[in-house]
Order: C-alpha cells, then structure tokens, then sequence
C-alpha cells in the first residue's frame, strides 16, 4: 500500500494519521501536486492527493473514500467513525465541517498564489465561510467536556479537526483568532500530542 502526497495537506495528514493509528504498514511517496504532478498522473489523472495505491494496483481518490476503506480494513470494533446512528452522523456532520474549513483554506491559497489578480469576492467568502464554521464548533466544543469530540476515544471528526486548524493556521497566520477559540485550541494541542500526530506531520510553508 502506498500513501502519495505530503502531510502539509490536511486531507494527506488525516489519512497518515489514521494509517498510523490503525497500525496499517505502507509505503509513502511525499509527492507535490505540483512539482510532482506527472507521477501522481500515473495513478490518478486528477493529480490530487491523498491517493492511496493500494497492493492490487487499485488507486483510491479522495480522503474520504480512502478511510472507507481503511475503516473496512480493521472492522467495525477499531474503525475510527461510530458504526451507525446517531452517534455516526454527528461524527460525520463535525468531520465535514472540518473538511470543508480545511477546503476553504486551501482553496484561499491557491486563490492567493495562482491568480494575478485574486478575486476579493471569493477569498471574502472563504474567509467568511472559515470564520462561521470555526465559530460554530467552538461552541459546540466548549459544550462537550470529554477529552476527544464523542467521548474517551478520539475518531476521525477529532483527526479532521485537527489538522484542518492547524493547515489553516499555518497557511493564513492571523485569520483566525486562537484567543477567542479556547476549547479547539485545547482540542487540538490534546490530539497534536499524540505520537501519531507527531509522526505525521509537515509544516505548510505558504508560498510566496
Ligand atoms: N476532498 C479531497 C480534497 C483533497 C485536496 O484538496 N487535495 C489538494 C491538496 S491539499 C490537492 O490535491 N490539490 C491539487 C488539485 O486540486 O489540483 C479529499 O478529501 O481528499
């Protein structure tokens, strides 16, 4: 099995960390969506990352498709998303806010960087888009007293969380106030501290 793409993406980093916590062996290639686009193309003409190869060839596209998998793998007991319910659908519904923050994010920079001219109606949107969802699970956090979003055991919404606030973090410094978000930040130093998280982890350096 092999990992393609740098742990600087948040949607990279989600997937080494559950590899890593699931204790599933790989190989990983920590190719550029750029610089290393052509190679990617040999297994996913999208050239995204993460894609995940797996032993027969199989490339899985997608972060969420490629947990699907991994989640098949070890069984109902280990997987990381509550099995059905409730319980799974608000785990889902907090790993898509998460996801779609670390979207917003991303999309910003390449909107910074690839454009002459970036447009201000969408970087706005992004921004506002950012701000709410940041707004939204600070409160629903600071409810919550147990160490990890659901409970004693951290799962793939805390994982999602995680490396979202932390890309965002490190892609836009400042746009996100860490005083007024006292609850993820305590969340996220709490899951950063784990080996997983520090064993999968490369800072984003935004580009020039
Ligand atoms: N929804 C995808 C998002 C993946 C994504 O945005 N990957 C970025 C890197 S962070 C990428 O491949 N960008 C290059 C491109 O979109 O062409 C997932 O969860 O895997």
């Amino acid at each position: 099995m092999i990992l393609i793409g740098q742990y600087d993406s948040p949607f990279v980093r989600r997937v080494g960390i559950a590899l890593a916590l699931y204790e599933i062996a790989h190989d990983h290639y920590p190719w550029s969506t750029f610089a290393d686009g052509e190679r990617i193309a040999a297994y996913n003409p999208l050239r995204r990352v993460p894609t995940l190869v797996l032993d027969d060839g199989t490339a899985l596209i997608d972060s969420n498709a490629i947990l699907d998998h991994l989640d098949e793998q070890v069984g109902p007991a280990r997987a990381l998303f509550p099995a059905a319910g409730p319980p799974r659908r608000a785990a889902l519904r907090i790993t898509a806010l998460a996801a779609g923050l670390a979207d917003k994010a991303v999309s910003l920079v390449y909107e910074r960087v690839l454009h002459a001219e970036p447009s201000a109606l969408w970087s706005e949107r992004c921004r506002t888009q950012i701000a709410e969802v940041v707004r939204l699970l600070e409160a629903e956090r600071a409810a919550r007293a147990t160490p990890y979003w659901q409970g004693e055991v951290i799962g793939h919404a805390d994982i999602m969380l995680a490396c979202a606030l932390r890309f965002a973090g490190e892609a836009h410094p400042g746009l996100i106030d860490q005083a007024t978000i006292p609850a993820l930040m305590a969340h996220c130093a709490r899951c950063e501290a784990l080996p997983a998280f520090v064993a999968v982890r490369q800072v984003f350096v935004p580009p020039a």
